[in-house]
């Protein structure tokens, strides 16, 4: 396979990168089977950075097999929880000496910039293994007790082994939220990182080997989701498919894990979460949030704040001092130490953006501020904000993933929740007011899997993150992730019961 190496020679970052390009698969970095590579797009230029090779379904099954076989011989129950938490944290330590590096090729790749990269991307991906590194010999079951002539107790056992599907948004983060308890718990991978955003991928998978994983423990092929994904949610050996994505994708993961081997699954799907500001808010921190909320990571967040609710008493106020806020956020390079936003990952999401832009447009909603492309070359969009919407409108119904918010004037306490509430999704919510019972009493009525009480797009790892409704099934982080990766196994102990 090829190898990628890139000097970085920018105003944040010096230094060089040099990995293969190869799949990973039993240990050893491969071509794909059929030859074939894709190539890795610069969303700040259109240009290409370099090619990957490009994995299919005889891959998938190399990289079971490679993993059955780590899993029966190396890893699962042959390798005690403190060792394999000592490897999660070597793990951990490679990540940290490379932290710049990786935050780098997250920012050439996906566009995201380096400050951000370097202030949650890289040290919340390092922090979750280490997370996972500590659980890894605290997984117990119980003794449970039923007569004294019995003794019955619950193992929790590792899967086996584990499909893993990675989204293009965080790609560190959502491959390190999926390794982490996966490998804590004793399971072996088989993960496809996003097509549009393999390189760190490609950088973990050298860090993994450099760690002393044992070879098949984790698996990496690249490709595309009709194919290596799609093999991965149907393979009749993979036992459990993780995966973070579009809610139309998630559903076809479902089909195929039912149509295969009836695979568990967790799901961890698209947004359109609300944010309410009621009028008792400390206007200029709701401000604060809510821009961050919509616009951080170019709004390609799963939990982004898009629908601003603003109590009437406010409105104006807030709408005023919100856009002047969205028109002070820099959009530039990636690598421009004062870039709030850069790029959008790929040519695709940019004319899904701009779509939805024009349709938002054409269905008689008003572009307070932005709406169009910034510069001639790369993704760049304006931070965008629409009002006079209708709830019928596509921009208040569905999922844009772009830096494109709608700010809706609400009077009613009750009105608020039933439209906030009135979305086929359920990811996050967000709730401002100085109010206690009011905060609290609204954030309990939302219907998500997380309630932001005067803040947004907060997470922690060790706090549960997933969805209500159709953002998804099952939770990531915490110790509730832990289940995603283990099976209970109650054993029945006759000590003199006579038949
Ligand atoms: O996502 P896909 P796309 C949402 C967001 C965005 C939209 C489309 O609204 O605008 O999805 O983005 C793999 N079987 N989110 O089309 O396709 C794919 O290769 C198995 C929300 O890029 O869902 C990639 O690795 N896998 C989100 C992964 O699925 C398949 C993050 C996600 O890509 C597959 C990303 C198939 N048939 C997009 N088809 C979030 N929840 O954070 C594709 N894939």
């Amino acid at each position: 396979p090829g190898t990628f190496t890139h000097e970085f020679d920018t105003p944040v970052f010096k230094g060089k990168s040099n990995f293969s390009t190869g799949l990973l698969i039993g240990g050893q970095f491969v071509d794909g089977s059929e030859g074939k590579t894709i190539d890795v797009i610069n969303p700040a230029t259109g240009k290409v950075i370099t090619s990957i090779s490009e994995g299919g379904p005889k891959d998938v099954d190399l990289a079971v097999k490679a993993a059955q076989k780590a899993f029966d011989t190396a890893w699962g129950l042959n390798t005690p929880g403190f060792k394999r938490g000592a490897l999660l944290n070597k793990l951990a330590d490679l990540m940290q000496a490379h932290f710049d590096e990786l935050a780098a090729l997250e920012a050439l790749d996906n566009g995201k910039t380096f400050s951000w990269a370097t202030t949650v991307d890289v040290p919340e991906s390092i922090a979750c293994i280490r997370y996972y590194a500590g659980w890894a010999d605290k997984v117990h079951g119980q003794t449970i007790e039923t007569t004294d002539d019995k003794l019955i107790y619950t193992r929790h056992e590792p899967i086996g082994v584990v499909g893993q599907i990675i989204p293009w948004n965080f790609p560190l983060m959502m491959l390190s939220w999926k390794i982490g308890p996966a490998l804590a718990t004793g399971n072996t991978i088989v993960l496809k990182p996003s097509e549009f955003t393999p390189l760190t991928a490609l950088l973990m998978a050298e860090l993994i080997t450099e760690a002393g994983f044992p070879p098949g423990v984790v698996n990496i092929v690249n490709g595309y989701g009709h194919v290596v994904g799609s093999a991965i949610s149907s393979h009749m050996d993979i036992e459990k498919v993780a995966f973070t994505g579009s809610t139309l994708v998630g559903r076809k993961i479902m089909e195929s894990a039912a149509q295969s081997n009836l695979k568990n699954v967790t799901l961890e799907l698209g947004g359109k979460s609300p944010n309410i500001i009621f009028n008792d808010a400390d206007i200029e921190q709701a401000v604060n949030w809510a821009a961050h909320g919509i616009f951080w990571n170019h709004g390609q967040a799963c939990c982004a704040g898009s629908r601003i609710f603003v109590q009437s008493g406010i409105y104006d106020e807030f709408l005023k001092r919100f856009t002047e806020k969205a028109k002070s956020l820099k959009v530039g390079s990636p690598f421009d130490k004062d870039s709030y936003q850069g790029p959008q990952v790929s040519q695709i999401q940019y004319d899904r953006i701009m779509g939805y832009i024009d349709s938002g447009k054409s269905e008689g909603a008003t572009v307070h501020l932005g709406g169009e492309r910034i510069g001639t070359e790369g993704y760049f969009i304006a931070p965008t904000i629409f009002t006079d919407t209708k709830p019928d409108m596509r921009i208040v119904k569905e999922e844009i993933f772009g830096p494109v918010g709608v700010v809706i004037k609400f009077e009613d306490e009750d009105d608020v929740i039933h439209k906030a509430n009135d979305t086929m999704y359920g990811l996050a919510a967000a709730v401002f007011s100085q109010n206690i019972n009011r905060a609290l009493g609204t954030a309990h009525k939302l219907r998500a899997g997380t309630a932001w009480v005067n803040c947004v797009n907060m997470i922690h790892t060790n706090v549960p993150f997933g969805g209500f409704k159709q953002s998804g099934i099952g939770r990531e982080l915490g110790e509730y992730a832990l289940e995603n990766y283990t099976a209970v196994k109650a054993v029945h102990v006759n000590l003199g019961i006579k038949l």
